[in-house]
């Protein structure tokens, strides 16, 4: 793990640190597996957290050995059908959908000159940081279409400190899925896991809730 004296920013995942989207990507995700008859349940909500839309729904389809009963066709219907219940969800958002304590947060960092940048698998991120009235803090995004890979692969994050023209041992990557802190562990950040220290065993430091993430806290947790 890194100095936090050496650290100059910070890149952030959306979904379930910034906001509580993962929610609605649940329940949207849900829909969709009632739909074509495969169980959901809580490891499964946890496994699709961080993951690209249509490799969500080919491991929703997996659960049930359904891969194969698609055609390429019949899947992108699928996904735009769970992409349209979301959009559905995302409409009702407003800044009181950003998680406890992230506004004082990113304001911290700001203030004190950190830099920020977004490393988000989702393609719906610039619409979401327009209704939570974040779009400001945020000018720099990692467009997830670029991608070669998705979360768990390094690519993303590695990118995210990148487009802040800092080293990856420069910054903290924030995460609250399993695929998210292998992927900034991959790029070389130090990852802040947000959520279960059982599902996040990987991460650097962990907090349980986005309220206890703050400067002292991060730096405590690094000493
Ligand atoms: P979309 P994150 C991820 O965002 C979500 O956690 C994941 O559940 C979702 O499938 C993925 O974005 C793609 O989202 O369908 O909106 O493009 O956690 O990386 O911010
Ligand atoms: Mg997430």
């Amino acid at each position: 793990m890194a100095k936090f004296a050496d650290i100059k920013g910070f890149v952030f995942d959306l979904d379930g640190v910034i906001t509580d989207t993962s929610i609605f990507h649940s329940q949207a995700w849900h829909q969709v597996a009632d739909k074509v008859g495969v169980k959901w349940d809580d490891s499964l909500a946890d496994a699709l957290k961080g993951i690209s839309r249509m490799d969500s729904l080919n491991l929703i389809l997996a659960r049930d050995h359904k891969e194969n009963d698609f055609t390429a066709a019949e899947k992108e219907a699928l996904a735009t059908e769970k992409n349209d219940n979301y959009l559905k969800l995302v409409a009702q958002m407003t800044p009181a959908n950003i998680l406890p304590g992230i506004q004082a947060f990113l304001d911290d960092l700001k203030a004190k000159g950190y830099l920020l940048s977004l490393a988000s698998a989702s393609k719906n991120s610039p619409l979401v940081l327009k209704h939570l009235g974040l779009s400001d803090y945020f000018t720099k995004s990692v467009d997830p279409a670029s991608l070669k890979h998705g979360k768990p692969d390094p690519e993303i994050f590695r990118r995210g400190a990148e487009i802040l023209n800092l080293d990856p041992a420069q910054c903290i990557g924030v995460e609250d899925a399993a695929a998210g802190v292998q992927s900034i562990n991959g790029a070389g950040e130090t990852s802040v896991g947000i959520g279960d220290p059982k599902v996040l065993a990987a991460a650097d430091v962990n907090f349980t809730e986005t309220a206890q993430l703050t400067l002292s806290n991060i730096e405590a947790a690094m000493a």
